[in-house]
């Protein structure tokens, strides 16, 4: 479970790796469950259309989103307990859940280009929260996870068209040339917590054999008076719905200009890129 070790690391970083926190049989049955739903066809929300001849491998296992509308497993795990325990502590606060996505990142797909998941989901005041459980093992040559470690200080960034040839999105954020980036190496039932403007994203599963398959949970602080159209209604880590308003996109995002040859943010930049839900 949660200790002070990931607290701070994730005070200082922006995101905390919690290992085993589910174990070998229930990923097991979330695999098999995912996979099941996923060959029974399309869902609302799905990424694009299930077509099982595409040679696109997004196309033939196409993200779902906001299971838990539809699917009793889904809300069972977006509000486990040990989710639940370990957002309080690192947040300090309960909060609230709003979205579900399964990612089955098959052998050949793309990734999703760096970006911030606040630019999606506006929680004011506050920002939200993912927690992202492996369901394979992840690792450079599948895909898994980047971050950019210490970015949660940073403002949302303004965004710029992201290379779609490596990603299914098609915005991204801006780096100074000389930032880290760091792979997060995970095992099965190894849960990434990250911050809401913490800069990740994911490449390409390069392997020809290996799956990379996720169960991602978001959340926003107990704190929120309004998200994004899209995440509504918002639970209570309960199951209750909340009533809460609705934000909007748009305003001033941050860029990166040198000052005494150090690259600094500036909230000099106006959103221009057209924001879709993630
Ligand atoms: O799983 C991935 O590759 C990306 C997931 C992600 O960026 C997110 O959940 O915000």
């Amino acid at each position: 479970m949660l200790t002070e070790e990931h607290k701070q690391f994730y005070h200082e970083n922006g995101y905390a790796v919690v290992r085993g926190l589910f174990s070998e049989q229930e990923v097991n049955c979330y695999r098999d469950h995912y996979m099941t739903l996923r060959k029974r066809g399309a869902y609302p929300g799905d990424l694009v259309g299930v077509d099982t001849s595409s040679s696109d491998p997004l196309k033939r296992y196409p993200r779902m989103i906001h299971m838990h509308h539809w699917d009793a497993t889904s809300l069972r795990w977006l509000i486990d307990e040990r989710i639940k325990e370990c957002l309080t502590g690192l947040l300090g606060r309960e909060p609230y859940a709003v979205q579900t996505m399964l990612y089955f990142k098959p052998p050949g797909s793309r990734g999703q280009a760096l970006h911030q998941d606040n630019f999606y989901l506006r929680a004011q005041p506050g920002t939200c929260m993912a927690a992202w459980l492996a369901l394979d093992g992840c690792d450079e040559a599948n895909g898994c996870m980047q971050v950019v470690p210490g970015s949660h200080t940073w403002p949302l960034l303004c965004t710029e068209k992201a290379d779609t040839k490596i990603s299914f999105t098609d915005v991204t954020v801006p780096l100074p040339s000389d930032q880290e980036v760091q792979p997060v190496v995970m095992e099965p039932g190894d849960v990434l917590f990250f911050h809401g403007t913490l800069v990740h994203g994911s490449y390409p599963n390069t392997t020809p054999d290996r799956f990379r398959r996720a169960l991602i949970g978001h959340y926003i602080e107990g704190r929120a008076e309004q998200v994004a159209q899209f995440y509504h209604p918002a639970l209570r880590m309960d199951g209750q719905p909340l009533e809460l308003a609705i934000s909007q996109g748009g305003g001033s995002c941050g860029v990166w200009v040198e000052r005494d040859g150090r690259p600094v943010v500036e909230m000099t930049g106006q959103e221009t890129v057209a924001r879709k839900h993630e």
